[in-house]
């Protein structure tokens, strides 16, 4: 794709994907495939380099990723069959100066969570308009069972009153009639939150809610981001 026909925002999400293989990958490296626009990015890039005789396989974090990766020409395997993973390189929706992240505006939260989790070590490729100084702006995904999924909800917003959140607005994505299904066939709840004080304790309180399979808030996942911007140069925070 040209530079013509991308945004800035588009160019700095292109800028973290490809640098990234460069930067952390080497021949021999089990790796998880994240999901999103950036990340598709990375994984174009990651089949140019195994054409070019690199020796890799991936674990993709949602079916979208899997026919990018096919399409691309890497090599896939069952997260199971591989054990832990060296790496795994994803997006994110936002992310804080300590790491820690909103996931699943793709809906892929779930697969994300585990993958990054059985990975030695996860960096996150974001564009600069992610870094934020708190977390909360873009709403944050909770995948949720389909039963008594309005039960569930209530007892999120008991929860996030309780973390001074009683004004958070929760929707279910694609709406009650045509919700959008999960590749694990939950569904999502989007809770507008506005900003969140303390997202390492609201993420262990969301998992202990029944019905709710996983929440988007990623804390003490990520070992550092690689941050793209808009001039094409590409930053890692933290350290990997
Ligand atoms: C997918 O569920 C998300 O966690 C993505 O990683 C996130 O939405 C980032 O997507 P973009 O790279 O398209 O911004």
């Amino acid at each position: 794709m040209s530079d013509e026909t991308l945004s800035p925002q588009d160019i700095a999400k292109r800028a973290a994907g490809v640098a990234a293989i460069d930067r952390y990958v080497t021949s021999g490296m089990k790796l998880g495939l994240g999901s999103g626009s950036t990340s598709h990015w990375m994984v174009r890039t990651l089949g140019e380099q195994v054409r070019a005789g690199l020796d890799v396989v991936g674990v993709p974090t949602s079916t979208d990723t899997a026919e990018v990766a096919r399409q691309a020409g890497v090599p896939l395997a069952d997260l199971d069959e591989l054990g832990e993973l060296d790496l795994t390189l994803d997006g994110a929706d936002e992310i804080d100066r300590q790491l820690r992240m909103i996931k699943g505006g793709g809906a892929c939260l779930l697969w994300e969570k585990i993958v990054a989790t059985a990975s030695r070590r996860m960096v996150a490729l974001v564009d600069d308009k992610k870094l934020v100084d708190r977390l909360g702006a873009f709403p944050l995904p909770v995948e949720v069972v389909r039963f008594g999924w309005r039960a569930t909800q209530r007892q999120i917003e008991r929860l996030l009153a309780a973390h001074g959140l009683e004004r958070a607005e929760i929707t279910i994505r694609g709406g009650p009639t045509t919700p959008l299904l999960t590749d694990s066939g939950n569904i999502i709840l989007d809770c507008r939150l506005g900003a969140i004080a303390d997202p390492d304790g609201l993420t262990v309180g969301l998992n202990t809610i029944p019905g709710v399979v996983e929440n988007g808030l990623f804390c003490g996942i990520a070992d550092a981001a690689l941050i793209g911007y808009p001039d094409g140069t590409a930053r890692e925070l933290g350290s990997a």
